[in-house]
């Protein structure tokens, strides 16, 4: 379904709203919670008080990811400007991430820039959000699109020179499978003269990547647990919070966040809209989501394997944070993508037996 609206200042188009999308989710949420670590969709963590915690989330003192993106946004928007020259800035799961106006400033300022199309599937936080960029950029025509980055790629605007932003370390939301997919959506709608920019959190000591998922006051708990009140409030669930502690750890195999809930004793919990029954052991976990911590090898070789080449890539002082510039591989012959496949897992594999010995 499609509707546009021309009232506001921003344009909004809805390719698909909540009732679109319930059908899937269903299916999703039964599939997870017969999956081997039972799981729930963490789409369930951001109805409108979730997304409120998640911006309570981004000014946390532990959660260093947005003010480390922050400082290379500012330090690179005006070389992003230059080397993209982008007429169109589309943002991807936009919700009400502020780091895009340090984007927006050095686009804006370089003078190409003439659209901004902001995607997400939460269409009050897109309408409020694209609201406030429109005012503060009147020179920039601001088009928001309501849908879903993993399946309307295919649906954005295309004429012009394009940059498309994946801020905030989102793609560490992906299962791996899941980011091949959409690198390789990502790969096919690419165009010459467009380029990608995806902000990514880095594995580091793990005290500080806990601590970033598990903050003194709670916010994050309490984000988690939201993901239980929504499913009791639309589906009809019984999930009980004293029944279940929060837990956040970090999974050295998969080196990804694991996020999400343990039960305290065995217990059933009914599930009325999807006429099911869950039945959790003492101890058994629930995830709610994984947040993946990247190497630069790592990442550089998932890029390739879908067809995409990583041109830049800037951290933070630190080093807690990078972000990647990226672009369609449009170097021809197998033979020269394997060599570098290989060289990469190479160098993935030294990277990895290395930082092994030092921990
Ligand atoms: C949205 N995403 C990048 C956050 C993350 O860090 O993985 C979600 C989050 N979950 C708990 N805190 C923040």
């Amino acid at each position: 379904m499609t509707r546009a609206s021309t009232e506001q200042r921003a344009r909004v188009e809805v390719l698909r709203n909540e009732a679109d999308g319930r059908p899937a989710l269903h299916e999703s949420t039964v599939r997870s919670l017969h999956a081997e670590v039972k799981e729930l969709p963490a789409v369930w963590l951001y109805d409108e008080r979730g997304s409120r915690l998640y911006d309570e989330i981004t000014r946390l003192p532990e959660y260093y990811l947005p003010r480390r993106e922050g400082e290379i946004l500012r330090a690179r928007a005006a070389a992003i400007a230059r080397r993209t020259q982008a007429r169109t800035l589309i943002e991807l799961g936009a919700g009400t991430a502020k780091n895009i106006r340090l984007l927006l400033d050095g686009l804006d300022t370089a003078g190409a820039l003439e659209r901004f199309v902001p995607l997400d599937v939460s269409e009050q936080t897109l309408r409020a959000s694209a609201e406030t960029i429109a005012a503060a950029y009147p020179r920039v025509s601001v088009e928001a699109i309501v849908g879903d980055f993993e399946r309307d790629l295919g649906a954005l605007p295309a004429n012009g020179r394009r940059l498309i932003a994946f801020l905030g370390s989102t793609i560490g939301n992906l299962y791996p499978e899941q980011r091949n997919g959409f690198l390789r959506t990502l790969a096919a709608v690419l165009a010459r003269d467009d380029a990608f920019l995806v902000g990514i959190d880095l594995v580091k000591d793990v005290a500080r990547l806990e601590s970033a998922y598990n903050d003194s006051r709670g916010v994050t708990e309490l984000f988690v647990r939201n993901a239980l009140t929504a499913v009791n409030r639309e589906l009809g669930a019984t999930f009980d919070q004293e029944r279940f502690v929060y837990e956040a750890r970090w999974d050295p195999e998969h080196e990804w966040m694991d996020i999400g809930l343990r039960a305290r004793k065995a217990h059933a919990v009914s599930i009325q809209h999807l006429e099911l029954d869950v039945a959790f052991e003492e101890c058994e976990p629930l995830r709610v989501e994984i947040s993946s911590k990247f190497r630069r090898e790592r990442f550089e070789l998932e890029a390739a394997k879908a067809r995409l080449q990583v041109e830049s890539w800037w951290t933070d002082a630190a080093g807690d944070f990078a972000i990647a510039l990226v672009l369609r591989d449009t170097s021809a012959g197998t033979k020269v993508n394997s060599k570098r496949e290989e060289t990469a897992c190479l160098q993935a594999a030294r990277s990895a037996a290395t930082s092994t010995r030092s921990r």
